[in-house]
């Protein structure tokens, strides 16, 4: 197909329109979610220094043993830009029940530690550091509560007032909150009172997205992130298009990830560097962003070593993704057609590195092949696509295929892409697959709900 500047002739016609909505598409919150790529989950609290194999702690700790002697948000902030993660989740409360803030509601909390006589605020040091660092931050929360269930509370007659009055604390008096994370274990039996939760966020944190398990979905439509069914990767091929109450919602799965501990530190080692390749390949490679976990010790500092592996773990992501044989300036990029022959919208947009920018077709299409001839042989280990999903998840069937001695050779077929979908030979769903050395390489839309947008359509080479 003829290059870019041809296009144009540059004749006086109307500028081409952009493609319309396909609905439902995320709101900003939620692409800010997608554009993140992957988030550091940090479980810290009152469990930290009570070290087990168990995720729970029982309310009946004792909070003078909190003291987190070296504690230093801004290595938190640092270690997760070593590793690449745009953002952090902190639990501000776990199940046990003890309080990471200075509130009002309870005495088990870090108020009556020694950390700080008293005076530390976990949320607030961390809540600075993040702004501080540019870094996304959000909050978990824990639904159920061992403290309250074992003694109670003199100020609130039941555990929905209590709870109500700890997230408002915590949305109102810390600034801007990126996200919220409800934890959905043993969730329903409380009862709770989610339409009025629903509303306090709605009113003092409009710009959050809300991980949760089913319980707010209903309440908050436009901004809800949902529970993938287990802890780990996912699989691929996700839609997230989701009817909720009878319309079609975008509702993205989070996977929450162990890293390290279990969930809070209990000394063991973080895992291995290909154990968090993998996991990063079947959740971001996936196209949903997922929640990974780090556990900071007693002293309040994440472990050097697991900095160290979170250093090497952004090495490879970076020599990922940008490793891309049809970058350079010779490689041509065609397609079947392209909207309105307007270069705004032709193929070499999809090596431009830029997300904002994409391929599209004209509204009638629903296929449409773009093909990139790499000008010699070239060994092939991945694939990364891109859909342009600010205008919805369209793309329901897709195929690439590789041109080895003249002939097009099928090597992959998906069916969703969404934000991202990376392929990588031998790892995560192409771990039975090899690519062959190839001159050429064929991106083949078959199926769309609506004219296809790929913004991304790039080709590995050697790691
Ligand atoms: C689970 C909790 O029960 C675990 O303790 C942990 O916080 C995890 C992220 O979510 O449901």
């Amino acid at each position: 197909m003829l290059g870019t500047a041809l296009m144009c002739g540059c004749t006086n016609k109307e500028p081409v329109k952009a493609p319309e909505p396909f609905l439902p598409v995320p709101n900003k919150a939620q692409l800010n979610w997608h554009k993140a790529e992957y988030i550091m989950f940090i479980h810290f609290g009152m469990k930290t220094f009570y070290p087990s194999e168990d995720h729970m702690g029982y309310g009946k700790e004792d909070p003078k043993k909190f003291n987190p002697v070296k504690f230093d948000a801004r290595q938190w902030v640092e270690a997760a830009k070593a590793g690449g993660f745009k953002g952090i989740v902190l639990t501000a409360k776990h199940h046990d029940g003890f309080c990471n803030w200075q509130t009002e509601t309870t005495d088990h909390s870090v108020r009556s530690s020694l950390w700080k006589e008293g005076n530390g605020d976990v949320i607030r040091e961390l809540m600075e550091a993040c702004r501080e660092g540019g870094v996304y931050f959000g909050i978990y929360v824990s639904i159920i509560d061992k403290h309250f269930e074992h003694a109670g509370s003199k100020k609130y007659a039941d555990y929905g007032s209590y709870y109500y009055e700890q997230l408002k604390e915590l949305s109102t008096n810390y600034g801007p909150i990126d996200e919220y994370w409800f934890d959905g274990y043993q969730a329903d039996g409380l009862k709770m009172d989610y339409k009025k939760i629903a509303d306090l966020i709605k009113e003092t944190q409009p710009d959050a997205v809300v991980y949760e398990s089913g319980t707010m979905v209903k309440y908050l439509p436009d901004r809800s992130i949902a529970w993938p069914g287990a802890h780990g990767g996912i699989s691929p091929d996700q839609n997230y298009r989701v009817a909720i109450e009878n319309t079609l919602r975008w509702y993205p799965s989070e996977p929450s990830i162990i890293l390290q501990g279990n969930w809070f530190h209990n000394h063991t080692p973080v895992i291995g560097l290909e154990q968090i390749q993998d996991y990063y390949l079947s959740s971001v490679g996936y196209g949903v962003t997922p929640l990974m976990n780090i556990s900071p010790n007693t002293d309040g500092l994440i472990d050097e070593a697991t900095v160290e592996r979170l250093t090497e773990f952004k090495m490879w992501v970076d020599q990922l993704n940008s490793n891309d044989l049809a970058r350079s300036e010779e490689v041509q990029v065609t397609a079947s057609t392209y909207r309105g022959n307007a270069p705004e919208y032709a193929p070499p947009l999809v090596k431009d590195g830029d997300f904002e920018t994409y391929f599209a077709t004209d509204d009638a299409l629903r296929n449409a092949h773009i093909e990139i001839d790499l000008g010699s042989v070239q060994e092939i280990e991945g694939f990364i696509i891109q859909e342009y999903i600010p205008l919805g998840q369209r793309i329901d069937g897709y195929t690439i295929e590789c041109r080895v001695d003249g002939n097009w050779i099928e090597v992959f077929s998906g069916k969703h892409i969404g934000y991202k979908r990376i392929i990588l030979e031998g790892r995560a769903s192409a771990e039975d697959i090899r690519f062959p050395a190839a001159d050429g390489v064929r991106l083949n839309i078959d199926h769309a709900l609506a004219s296809p947008l790929i913004s991304t359509f790039q080709v590995v080479g050697s790691l």
